[in-house]
C-alpha cells in the first residue's frame, strides 16, 4: 500500500514539474508591445526616398520634450500631399523600441 501511494505522489509531482516547465516556455515568447502616441508639429523638411520627415513638434506627452527631429514614415505615401511649412498632427508608433510615423493628418 505504502509503495502505491508513493509511486502516485511520484506521479503528481513529475506532472506539476512538467506544468512549471509549459510556463516557462510561453514567458519566453514575449508578445511584441506596441504604444501609439499623438503628435502635432510644422513640416520641415521631407525626404520621400528615405521616407523620413523632419517635424517641429510640441511635447508628446510621456514621450519627449518639443522639439525638431526626423521621423521615419510607416509608409512613404504619407508624405505626398505634404510640404514644408504645414501644420500637421501625427500618430507616432513604438514597436518593439522602433519609432515611426503611421498617420498625418494636415491641419
Ligand atoms: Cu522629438
Amino acid at each position: 500500500m505504502k509503495r502505491i501511494i508513493i509511486l502516485i505522489l511520484l506521479i503528481l509531482s513529475m506532472a506539476a514539474l512538467n506544468c512549471t516547465d509549459k510556463e516557462v516556455d510561453t514567458n519566453k515568447s514575449s508578445p511584441v508591445i506596441v504604444k501609439t502616441f499623438n503628435g502635432r508639429g510644422i513640416v520641415k523638411k521631407i525626404d520621400k526616398t528615405k521616407k523620413s520627415i523632419t517635424i517641429d513638434h510640441e511635447e508628446i506627452k510621456g514621450l519627449m520634450e518639443a522639439m525638431t527631429m526626423d521621423f521615419h514614415v510607416k509608409d512613404g505615401s504619407l508624405l505626398d500631399s505634404l510640404k514644408e511649412g504645414d501644420k500637421i498632427e501625427f500618430t507616432l508608433q513604438n514597436e518593439a523600441n522602433v519609432e515611426f510615423i503611421s498617420a498625418i493628418k494636415k491641419l
